[in-house]
């Protein structure tokens, strides 16, 4: 294959990865609006370099006109969690989706490697719809919380720049590395039900903070200036307390309010 073979080559693949991302993205959003908590803390994706591609091609033995199948990372996406539970609860919301199918999974959490790495890989068959009809690829998606990312993302750059002549000193600091982001990810799942009430009641107080703004400009939209005003000074007084009771009070009190100016000025303009 030539440059201009591999650029057509990898156009699916291309297509594939920005879908992908953007699917999963969606998904996030969906989830944090549906449960006020996000399993997925963040999304990354990207192609494989032609380097690479050539490079794992050479190590595993694969032709290159066995490439499409024989290396499955062409096409890959990171899905970076906070909790190691929220990477087993991702995992089967990939499984049952229809836009895709699970061809395998490996799981390097149970089984970590003997580098110390650890993440959730699925190997799926993606559809990507193209000028010249449909073409399924093979992605691969990473699933791992925030710490394994860290670990991971800082090996494989040491990785990179060795090559396979890591020093054998690092390669054992990398491997107690590993244990502590491990450790980590117990303590954290450990101590779960505060973080994600602590992150629930922010989610809380910037949604209701959010709706008493809204509702005092409605007011001034209905023309009720005084009201509006005193609204925005309990409001005030409530955010500098940070009474988050008195909030929500403030909140069902405008929601009242609101409802009567529409009555009046409805029933104004049937006058
Ligand atoms: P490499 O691995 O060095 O050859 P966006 O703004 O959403 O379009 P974002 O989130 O800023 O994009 O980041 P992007 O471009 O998706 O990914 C940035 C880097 O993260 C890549 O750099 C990769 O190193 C790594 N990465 C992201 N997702 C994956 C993945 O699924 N598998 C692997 N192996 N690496 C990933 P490079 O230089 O493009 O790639
Ligand atoms: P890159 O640069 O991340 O795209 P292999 O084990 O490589 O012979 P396989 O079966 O494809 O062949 O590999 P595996 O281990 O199931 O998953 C491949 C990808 O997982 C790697 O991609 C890495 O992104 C990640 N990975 C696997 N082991 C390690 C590790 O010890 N450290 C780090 N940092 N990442 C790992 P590539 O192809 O290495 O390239």
């Amino acid at each position: 294959m030539d440059g201009r073979d591999w650029g057509k080559f990898l156009l699916p693949y291309e297509q594939a990865v920005e879908e992908l991302k953007v699917k999963f993205k969606t998904l996030r959003s969906e989830l944090k609006k549906r449960e006020e908590y996000a399993p997925i803390e963040f999304v990354t994706g990207r192609v494989k370099r032609i380097s690479s591609i050539l490079e794992k091609a050479r190590r595993l033995d694969v032709p290159r006109e066995h490439i499409e199948r024989g290396i499955e990372d062409i096409a890959g996406i990171r899905i970076m969690c906070q909790f190691v539970e929220d990477i087993r609860y991702v995992a089967q919301l990939i499984r049952n989706r229809k836009d895709m199918s699970v061809l395998y999974e490996k799981d390097y959490i149970t089984n970590f490697k003997d580098s110390g790495y650890r993440s959730f890989h699925m190997i799926v068959e993606y559809p990507v719809q193209t000028a010249l009809g449909q073409k399924i690829v093979l992605a691969e998606i990473q699933i791992r919380t925030l710490a394994m990312n860290f670990w991971a993302t800082i090996e494989h750059s040491l990785n990179y720049k060795y090559r396979d002549s890591l020093p054998d000193d690092v390669r054992d600091r990398l491997k107690k590395a590993a244990e502590a982001a491990f450790i980590l990810d117990n303590e954290m799942t450990s101590i779960r039900h505060e973080i994600l009430d602590a992150q629930r009641s922010f989610e809380d107080k910037s949604k209701i903070v959010q709706n008493c703004l809204s509702f005092i400009q409605e007011l001034y939209f209905y023309h009720k200036i005084t009201e509006a005003i005193h609204f925005q000074l309990r409001f005030n007084e409530l955010w500098e307390q940070n009474d988050l009771p008195g909030l929500r009070r403030l909140e069902e009190d405008l929601i009242h309010a609101i409802s009567t100016a529409k009555r009046s000025s409805r029933s104004a303009d049937d006058e």
